[in-house]
């Protein structure tokens, strides 16, 4: 409890410094997710920078998720990672995938990626692109316009590719196949799945570069857990990344139920936009289908006691229970009753979560400060990230819900208040954590701010 916050910036200074970040980050057609730690593109990352972006330039903000849809696999499947060519600082890098190397037939040559994915809220970024090309003039109502035909049959096959590879048997859940493809690498909710993953005699040696750049390795995972991260690749690597052999014999699989909630909201979110630009009926109508049915998945998670959503481990059947932030999955998507509903946003803002009397900033911690595995200063087990707070803020808003929206923008603001823009905070004290600089905490605070 040493940590003393400094003083807040003016919003003024603040949307410049975050614009001064993004600027810093950028290397010209993609952004690095972060100066030292992340100098690449990270899918999920991108389309929250492209967010930020569109108040900034909306042709960069195009740039960026056309970026990223260039390195989109055969399948449909958007890698995780983007490698840029002018970066080498990160493990595991393009070698250590092996996607560009021949012999993955639906991996791009060019740019080198990830074999991955990361959580859909793409079409968000379309959305949030169109929405401030309105505001601007018709040049960039034009681009715009031209964008969201040209991004549209992408990102369709990516969402297809996600309820059908990920979810062969219609569960309405989205399986993850590693840790990372859920955004939250080392959250609580992957302990049961991770403990059941044997790292092979055979992993091949490695060095990691991450603890070089955060050097309290408290702060990320541990050498334990990157064994079981690295052996996980080895396992696909082994399949060619196969996407129905991967699903099959990759020893974590798990329905993700913050993935599933993010899909349902992207495919209704691009179903409005294809509706009011006349996209094809049929897309509009698989994209429908698909929203109501991982909604539905959603909502079949609850557990009765907790009124939380849940995982699954695929691999062993049984409901992962642990309190974090994803099992507020249902306030994205929908689909509970009004009752559930209303106990869940009680939940949500009382006192083991946003309510609660040790937090700085009343936004969504990573783990509840309540629970036992509450770590305030590791990664993913306990600290606030700002990009989260800003999608539920954003969920928020388009749920009708504008006074809720507007308490986590201004909590989130108080959070990032003093301009470091770092990954993570300590929900305790507010001390920045990990990366400063992070490209997707600048977006958010622009997107609060302009
Ligand atoms: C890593 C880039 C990424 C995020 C993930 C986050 C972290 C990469 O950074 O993962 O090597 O630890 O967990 O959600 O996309 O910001």
């Amino acid at each position: 409890r040493e940590y003393r916050p400094p003083a807040r910036l003016t919003s003024q200074l603040l949307a410049a410094r975050a614009a001064y970040v993004l600027r810093g980050n950028d290397q010209g057609v993609m952004t690095s997710a972060a100066p030292r730690l992340y100098p690449h593109m990270w899918s999920w990352d991108a389309a929250f920078v492209a967010v930020g972006l569109a108040r900034l330039s909306v042709p960069r903000a195009i740039t960026e998720i056309d970026t990223l849809l260039g390195a989109q696999w055969g399948d449909g499947m958007i890698p995780h990672i983007v490698f840029s060519p002018d970066a080498t600082g990160y493990f595991p890098g393009p070698d250590r995938w092996g996607c560009h190397l021949g012999d993955v037939a639906l991996a791009p040559p060019f740019p080198a990626t990830s074999g991955i994915c990361q959580p859909p809220v793409h079409a968000i970024a379309l959305q949030r692109i169109v929405e401030a090309a309105r505001r601007q003039g018709r040049s960039d109502r034009q681009a715009a316009g031209d964008f969201l035909e040209r991004a549209w049959r992408p990102l369709v096959a990516w969402h297809r590719w996600l309820a059908e590879a990920r979810d062969p048997h219609g569960h309405g859940r989205v399986a993850v196949l590693h840790g990372w493809e859920s955004g939250m690498d080392n959250s609580p909710r992957w302990d049961g799945p991770y403990s059941r993953v044997e790292v092979g005699p055979d992993l091949p040696p490695y060095t990691r570069k991450d603890t070089a750049v955060v050097t309290d390795a408290t702060m990320r995972p541990s050498d334990r857990e990157y064994d079981r991260y690295l052996w996980l690749i080895e396992e696909m690597r082994r399949v060619r990344y196969d996407a129905a052999a991967m699903y099959e014999t990759v020893s974590f699989a798990v329905e993700d139920v913050l993935v599933s909630a993010l899909l349902a909201v992207a495919c209704d979110v691009l179903a409005d936009l294809g509706e009011e630009r006349q996209q094809p009926a049929a897309d509009v109508a698989d994209l429908r289908g698909w929203a109501r049915r991982f909604r539905a998945g959603v909502a079949g998670s609850v557990d009765p006691v907790t009124g939380l959503a849940r995982d699954r481990d695929l691999r062993t059947g049984e409901w992962l229970s642990t309190p974090t932030i994803a099992g507020f999955a249902p306030l994205l998507c929908g689909g509970l009753s009004r009752a559930d509903e209303a106990a869940l946003l009680a939940q949500f803002e009382g006192d083991a979560w946003c309510g609660h009397p040790d937090l700085v900033a009343a936004v969504p911690p990573s783990t509840s400060p309540a629970a036992a595995d509450f770590r305030a200063r590791e990664y993913w087990r306990g600290p606030q990230w700002p990009v989260i707070a800003w999608l539920f803020h954003w969920s928020f808003a388009r749920r009708g819900w504008a006074e809720r929206a507007a308490v986590l923008r201004e909590e989130g603001l108080r959070l990032v208040g003093a301009g470091d823009f770092a990954e993570y905070y300590d929900p305790t004290t507010g001390e920045p954590l990990g990366s400063m600089q992070q490209s997707w905490t600048a977006a958010a605070v622009l997107d609060w701010l302009c």
